[in-house]
């Protein structure tokens, strides 16, 4: 775009390629000879090579793992699109860098402990009946029990909530089928209210639970004010999922060390690992929520760090909680899309069980129980729950369903194998080797009521050999299999860089509506107007005792003001607004040696606030290569040494060059060459129906504002000249071309856009 701009402007015809192009062009043959590839690797090729310009059908959003954020791919061709910082900063964002998102990091603090990165595991969309809408996405931090709440409208970060009860937490983040609900289950047990009591007391004090946040899905946030959890036993509580139409109304979570076995090697007591693998079953705790609800409504509950829980006690005499047997050591729970079906993973055991959400509520209706816990809840015999047990490999874990009826894939960790099965009749239909060991897999909306089938991607824990050798630490490997066909075919292999993305959820592609750009002056973390904001021409600096406050404005290439003039030890606060509204026109905001970096992207208002504790002249820039003059969109932060006599701000005429007129003659004339380019743009824009297209005049504004400016800075260069001051004529004649370059540059997106969209020419 801004070559064809470029060769408009200067008028240069466009140079011809094809002169180039002098070697003959490699065959499919000959490259395939070259390259050592199979016909079968042309084939994986082709299902995921993707055409530049063309986009993926479905986007994945990946647990970022340790690094505490979100990493968004495109499916079929396994492009990175996004990382979203989320528990941990990311500059080029400016996360945890503008005071707007610090807030939103802030909020991550537990027991009143800044927490520098997260261990993110299970994302998860909003749902609408069950199916996911991309609205939000929400992901939990397992170390330190929270939930982040993302908007898909901009990718951003907008709340992360801390769970009040909790020590540790896994089986997050899982929604109901309307979102009404995001469930966090507990993992590791401790007291809740992260408080203290001794080892020897585990049976007694120590406890799991799970947690209902409430989301407001007008607000887009998740309310703690009407959340509530479930006191439940020390059974190390682990994966969760909602029930969906059948089963609605109702969660499950697996618990994988019912033994409530404490460790202590270093003590001679066997670890662990034996400790917690010796019984021959663990619990699914099944919960009937929608009932929990109305018990916490009632007010049935016991206040812990001010969070309302339902001790377990209530749970059972109003008949919320019930458990069933499982396999020993299981690891996931996953509902089957019509909610008839519950599907978990047994690590340690050679099948997956297939239970029965009809047979569970019919004995818990009944009260059909076999025996109780020693906690007083009911257990159901798991011949009164179990559809089928299916032996399907070593090491079932997860299971995610195809857009086929009773057609699931179970990732088998040990064999390191996806198994496709029919959970309906219990048969094994295929098995595909993947590289060493998988944990989680997702398939297209799998978790969802209806699944879109298509692709399946295996999240290996080892990459081994698979990849250029980059030191002891490898990267993750996301193995994409297409399941369209009877047989799964794996086909590409994706190296993932920046931590152990433990699951992902994938959705449509089409269902997303991100935003172009913000409604001007907005601060993204809350969504609203940002009260600092000004428009071009408005900008001031506001200066209080030892406070300063600049309302700054980036448009390409210049901020304004250009020089801010501060005292050592002044709070400097710089609140910038972006004032265009050119799509990817993005700019940064740094100020150096000050570790400040700010994003800003079209219409978003964001600060940068820190204390001007050593004197000096420090340079600020946008740090967004955003146009041929990015390197010019600068400025000057001069911090004067406390108690130094103030001098005039406006040394600046003494330095630099000086202009003549016949600069000025040089300059007018570029300026009124290039209107003729913008004219002839206009003229083309302007005899078609563009007015139909909605991109297309949200950029024919932006160029008028443009012309605008560049009107203003005319009338500036013309007043000067009229008085003979060739310096300020030439330099405003200057600035008066850069306007004219933006909105040719805008002019010609939109004419492309008209031609490549099939405008008619309704004019001449
Ligand atoms: S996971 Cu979190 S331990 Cu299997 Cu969902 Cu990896
Ligand atoms: Cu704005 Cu570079």
């Amino acid at each position: 775009m801004r070559s064809l701009f470029r060769a408009s402007v200067a008028g240069l015809a466009l140079a011809s390629v094809a002169g180039t192009a002098a070697i003959a062009a490699e065959s499919l043959q000959d490259v395939m000879k070259r390259r050592s590839l199979t016909e079968k690797d042309l084939v994986n090729a082709a299902k995921t090579y993707t055409p530049t310009g063309k986009r993926d059908e479905f986007i994945v959003f990946s647990s970022g793992g340790q690094s505490g954020q979100v990493i968004v791919y495109g499916v079929p061709s396994m492009r990175i699109l996004k990382y979203i910082g989320v528990f941990t900063p990311e500059p080029w964002q400016g996360y945890g860098f503008d005071e707007e998102s610090k807030k939103v990091l802030e909020q991550g603090k537990v027991d009143g402990r800044e927490i520098r990165w997260g261990d993110s595991h299970h994302p998860a969309i909003t749902e609408t009946n069950g199916e996911v809408d991309g609205e939000y996405l929400f992901i939990n931090d397992k170390s330190a029990p929270r939930i982040a709440v993302i908007s898909l409208k901009d990718f951003e970060t907008q709340q992360i909530v801390v769970n009040p009860i909790m020590q540790s937490e896994h089986g997050g983040a899982f929604v109901t089928p309307n979102s009404e609900y995001v469930i966090e289950a507990a993992q590791y047990p401790g007291v809740l209210g992260r408080g203290y009591a001794p080892l020897s007391e585990f049976n007694e004090k120590f406890r799991g639970a799970v947690t209902y946040w409430k989301f407001d899905r007008a607000r887009g946030r998740i309310v703690p004010e009407q959340s509530f959890s479930i006191e439940l036993p020390p059974y190390s509580q682990d994966l969760s999922d909602a029930g969906k139409l059948a089963s609605d109304g109702y969660s499950f979570t697996n618990s994988f060390c019912a033994e409530r076995y404490v460790g202590g090697i270093e003590r001679g007591r066997p670890p662990f690992e034996a400790g917690c693998s010796q019984a021959d079953v663990d619990y699914l705790h099944v919960i009937n929520w929608k009932k929990a609800e109305q018990v916490y409504k009632a007010g049935k509950v016991t206040m812990i760090n001010d969070h309302p829980v339902i001790m377990m006690k209530t749970a059972i005499e109003e008949g919320l909680v019930a458990l069933v047997a499982e396999p020993k050591s299981p690891h996931g729970v996953d509902v089957s899309p019509d909610g008839k079906f519950i599907v978990v993973g047994g690590k340690l055991d050679t099948q997956a069980s297939v239970y029965s959400f009809e047979k569970i509520k019919t004995a818990m209706d009944a009260k059909k129980f076999v025996s109780k816990d020693p906690y007083g809840i009911p257990i159901i015999d798991i011949k009164d729950a179990l559809h089928k047990q299916v032996p399907l490999g070593l090491g079932p874990l997860h299971s995610q369903y195809d857009s086929k009826p009773c057609i699931v894939y179970t990732s088998l960790y040990v064999d390191s194998q996806v198994v496709k099965w029919d959970y309906c009749e219990g048969k094994v239909l295929d098995k595909v080797s993947v590289h060493y060991n998988i944990g989680h897999l997702v398939a297209m909306e799998g978790e969802s009521t209806k699944p879109k089938g298509k692709y399946l991607i295996a999240l290996n824990k080892l990459a081994i050999d698979r990849f250029n050798p980059v030191g002891p630490l490898h990267p993750q490997n996301h193995q994409l299999i297409d399941i369209s066909g009877d047989k799964m075919e794996l086909v590409y292999d994706m190296p993932v860089p920046l931590g152990e993305p433990h699951y992902a959820t994938a959705i449509s592609a089409d269902k997303l509506k991100p935003l172009v750009r913000y409604a001007y002056g907005t601060d993204s973390r809350t969504g609203m107007a940002h009260p600092q904001a000004v428009r071009p021409g408005s900008e001031k600096i506001v200066r209080e005792p030892g406070k300063v406050t600049v309302m700054m404005t980036a448009i390409r290439s210049h901020f304004t003001p250009e020089i801010v003039e501060v005292e050592e030890g002044d709070q400097v606060n710089f609140v910038v607004t972006n004032s265009e509204r050119a799509e990817d026109e993005t700019h940064g905001f740094a100020v150096s040696t000050y570790n400040v970096n700010l994003s800003i992207e079209p219409g978003k208002t964001a600060t940068a606030s820190f204390k001007a504790d050593k004197p000096g002249v420090f340079s600020y820039y946008c740090t967004e290569f955003c146009s041929a003059l990015h390197l010019e969109m600068t400025g000057f932060l001069v911090v004067k040494p406390k108690g130094l006599a103030t001098a005039s701000a406006d040394d600046s005429v003494k330095a630099g060059q000086t202009y003549t007129r016949t600069d000025f003659d040089k300059q007018y004339k570029t300026c009124t060459d290039t209107q003729v380019v913008i004219d002839s743009v206009v003229g083309y824009i302007v005899s078609t129906n563009f007015k139909d297209f909605k991109d297309v005049v949200a950029l024919v504004e932006d160029a008028t504002d443009q012309l605008n400016f560049a009107k203003d800075a005319r009338t500036k260069a013309d007043e000067a000249a009229k008085k003979q001051d060739w310096q300020n004529a030439t330099l405003w004649a200057g600035q008066w071309w850069q306007y004219q370059v933006k909105a040719a540059d805008i002019g010609l997106r939109a004419k492309t856009y008209l031609e490549q969209n099939g405008a008619k020419i309704s004019k001449k």
